[in-house]
């Protein structure tokens, strides 16, 4: 285990990650330097409560000499490992980690991550409800908002821990190794960060280079650049949605999902897979889920499977599916006022997810896009706008750019704040309509992250209930 009594740590990024890092950290003798490019007045509270604590802040900028003086730099996700100091640190023999390597160093207990464009949280949560009611102590963590490292620093009473892992997690692992790992879907994301889009892809499949022939990889078998970037992975190979001859996993048809094991004898067995599963006895009904959209069968059926792979009961996973009601600002349906639908999906944050959204339905759509661009292309969206989209309002940062790729599909305007966007929109709605918040953008440009976002547009939604359309005035009347 590393020994981290007595040494200089750098903790870059004074968010919930560096929080949580530094206090690790200091909870074991190191001393620790967090350093952020906000200013203190951006970073409120926490600074006053980290002077009281004795940790040193050095806030509005990374001062490089501070990172090459460090005995070891860790990162939180947002930071890129290719900013300056952190090359020159680098380039002296600094090492640099991220808190996923690091946690991982010090938890005992087996991991099951979940990586993907779009798709992570809910099916993280469903793995984590369905390992739960199987009578596993279980800890869910990661990217979906608690970080790794506190667990690390805990009792650590879990038996299985159940992590979302994003890229950028990834990009500063070095020795993290699910036993199982689960790859959703490869589209373009984050393209603010990355070079290109393939490296963007070999961050996600990092997520398996660690493992061995004895750990197991969940697969999307229907997406052929999931197929094709992890050909050459040790792990045992679990797929769903297709699968070729000879090929084991997860198939759903029909709002079912049915199981093929080879050989009950075979390999499959070190995995503890149940038995029923190998003879092609077990099914799970997904008749009775709560999520709309195909692709929500999907993490539907990749947590199931990777569920199964982890020690989960048949039962307890179909009570799971039975049961489980959605993530927040995950296609979270808000309201219905004067028969008009309203959903929040502030954490489509990516074209796909966009897409992926307006797609799951068959009524029209008013959307509400906008934010901060991450190097998307919008015009992706243009088949799917002129089929579902009615009205399109769009705001934030990356306003032109939406409108230059699609306001020559759908009638667009501009909205300036989230309760004039809600406002608008039901405006613009007929009875029978959806209004739909998925802005394919990040939120940074207007809030601290995409909760607040969808938390400001129930808020506006709340506005509008009990109001009719024509007290909004006939200027916004459609
Ligand atoms: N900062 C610097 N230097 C830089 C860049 C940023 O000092 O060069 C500072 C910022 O000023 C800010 C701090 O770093 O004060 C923020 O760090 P952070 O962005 O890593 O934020 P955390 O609060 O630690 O949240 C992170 C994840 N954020 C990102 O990956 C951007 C959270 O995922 C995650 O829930 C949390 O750790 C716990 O693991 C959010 C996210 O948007 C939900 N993730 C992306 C996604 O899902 O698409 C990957």
């Amino acid at each position: 285990m590393m020994e981290l009594s007595q040494k200089n740590i750098v903790v870059v990024g004074l968010g919930v990650t560096g929080i949580a890092v530094a206090r690790f950290m200091s909870n074991r003798g190191a001393t620790v330097i967090v350093t952020d490019t906000a200013s203190e007045s951006d970073l409120g509270s926490n600074v006053q409560k980290f002077q009281a604590a004795g940790i040193s802040l050095e806030l509005g900028g990374h001062r490089s000499e501070t990172f090459t003086k460090a005995d070891l730099i860790v990162l939180s996700p947002g930071v890129s490992h290719t900013i300056k100091p952190v090359l020159q640190a680098r380039d002296q023999g600094v090492p640099v980690m991220g808190e996923i390597e690091l946690a991982s160093r010090f938890i005992r207990q087996p991991v099951v991550a979940v990586t993907g464009t779009n798709g992570k949280t809910t099916t993280t949560e469903l793995l984590g409800d369905m390992l739960k009611r199987s009578g596993l102590k279980v800890f869910v963590g990661g990217n979906i908002g608690n970080p790794l490292i506190d667990y690390a620093g805990g009792k650590q009473e879990a038996d299985v821990i159940v992590a979302e892992i994003s890229s950028f997690q990834l990009d500063t692992i070095e020795t993290f190794k699910p036993h199982v790992g689960v790859l959703l879907n490869i589209t373009a994301d984050h393209l603010d960060r990355y070079p290109d889009f393939e490296a963007y892809a070999a961050s996600k499949i990092r997520l398996f280079e660690n493992q061995q022939t004895n750990d197991i990889a969940v697969l999307n078998g229907s997406d052929p650049l999931v197929r094709s970037l992890t050909e050459g992975i040790r792990s045992k190979k679990l797929y769903y949605d297709s699968l070729n001859n000879n090929e084991e996993g997860a198939l759903y048809y029909e709002k079912r999902v049915t199981f093929r094991f080879m050989d009950s004898s075979g390999p499959g067995n070190q995995f503890r897979i149940p038995h029923s599963a190998f003879r092609n006895q077990l099914s799970l009904d997904l008749s009775k889920i709560k999520l709309a959209g195909r692709h929500n069968l999907e993490n539907a059926c990749a947590a199931a499977l990777a569920a199964l792979a982890a020690g989960g009961q048949p039962d307890a996973i179909q009570s799971t599916l039975n049961r489980y009601q959605g993530s927040a600002h995950r296609m979270e349906y808000v309201a219905t006022i004067d028969d008009v639908d309203l959903y929040n999906d502030s954490k489509a944050t990516n074209v796909d997810a966009v897409m992926r959204a307006v797609e799951c339905f068959s009524k029209p759509v008013i959307l509400i896009m906008g934010g901060l661009d991450k190097g998307g292309n919008f015009k992706e969206l243009r088949k799917s706008v002129s089929r579902h989209v009615k009205k399109l309002f769009v705001m934030g940062q990356a306003t032109d750019l939406i409108r230059s790729a699609l306001e020559d599909t759908v009638s667009t305007a501009t909205v300036t704040s989230m309760a004039d966007a809600a406002q608008q929109a039901y405006q613009a709605s007929s009875p029978g309509d959806v209004v739909l918040l998925s802005p394919g953008c990040a939120s940074f440009d207007m809030y601290d992250n995409y909760g607040q976002r969808g938390n400001d547009f129930k808020e506006s939604v709340a506005m509008l209930n009990g109001r009719t359309r024509h007290e909004f005035g006939p200027t916004n009347r459609k």
